[in-house]
């Protein structure tokens, strides 16, 4: 295997307690065997949907400064960049200058952008890194996975349907990614994925239907993003088994997490948010087995 076959740079948050950002992504792709080199956009105690959380969230000088390391060094050949949670408008320029340098030392490089802006209709970046990913990160992109608030924020297409979803997807794909995957959309009684991929100049692509869960979980986007880049990677040009893949282990994940988060629901040392955390240690060989339980079926545009 050539040095950097298997080999990612994710730049996402990292938090002391609990599982997002790169506490979320990099587990998962080192047990699908992919070498993980981690750039912390943020550090904090814990993500922010707790009630309280502190730490400190980096600029584009201390991304500047990390990453020449890495090129004095000629070690920043990478087989993957991924992006998550930016925290810093400042830090989310200089992730441009950082992709453009990472495509020049390997013009194959795969960029896979989740713009990670926010959720249930709320920002929990600033707002101003919107404008960003929309004119400078998503022409860069190979790969994007918005969640349901993100693509309607980039589209400017409220998403309350299949076909306003597939309506979103085209926008995006506009925008210059080649594939696009709405990780999920609330569509009334069930939640949906819509994954699309440019062929001859058209958008194809398959959709699943997954039922709800009672509980709702954050750094799940985070985790979607780490496995769609692994499966995606391992079964080229099958985006429906990659789809069917990720979005299997995501049920079976969020399934594990509901029962134990149930199971201690009593105890009061944990707070309702932390007992949702990712059940990701737990859940290590559902992870690297990937067993398919759901169907993808094409869509049609
Ligand atoms: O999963 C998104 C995410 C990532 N990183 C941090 C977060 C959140 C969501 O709240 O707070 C730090």
């Amino acid at each position: 295997m050539a040095y950097c076959d298997r080999r990612v740079l994710s730049i996402q948050s990292h938090v002391v307690s609990g599982y997002v950002g790169n506490k979320a992504a990099t587990f998962p792709m080192q047990v699908l065997g992919y070498e993980v080199d981690c750039i912390n956009s943020v550090q904090l105690s814990n993500h922010t949907q707790y009630k309280h959380f502190s730490g400190q969230v980096l600029d584009a000088e201390q991304l500047k400064d990390l990453f020449a390391g890495l090129v004095n060094n000629d070690i920043h050949k990478y087989s993957h960049v991924l992006t998550g949670y930016v925290g810093s408008p400042s830090f989310l320029l200089e992730v441009v200058k950082v992709v453009e340098e990472l495509r020049a030392k390997n013009p194959s490089i795969i960029f896979v952008c989740d713009p990670v802006m926010g959720d249930n209709g709320r920002f929990y970046v600033p707002k101003e890194n919107l404008a960003i990913y929309r004119d400078q990160l998503l022409k860069m992109a190979d790969i994007i996975t918005p969640n349901q608030f993100e693509a309607e924020q980039m589209s400017g297409i409220k998403i309350t349907n299949e076909e306003e979803g597939l309506k979103a997807l085209k926008i995006l794909h506009n925008f210059g990614p080649k594939t696009v995957i709405l990780s999920s959309f609330d569509c009334g009684d069930k939640l949906e994925t819509l994954a699309s991929t440019m062929k001859d100049g058209k958008p194809s692509g398959f959709k699943v239907e997954i039922s709800k869960l009672k509980s709702s979980f954050v750094g799940s986007g985070d985790l979607f993003t780490a496995l769609i880049l692994v499966w995606l990677h391992k079964h080229p040009g099958n985006l429906q088994l990659a789809v069917e893949k990720t979005v299997s282990t995501m049920q079976t994940v969020l399934q594990n997490t509901h029962r134990a988060a149930e199971a201690v629901a009593d105890q009061d040392t944990n707070s309702a948010v932390a007992r949702l955390e990712l059940r990701l240690i737990d859940s290590i060989r559902d992870i690297q087995e990937g067993k398919v339980t759901v169907t993808a079926t094409e869509i049609k545009f």
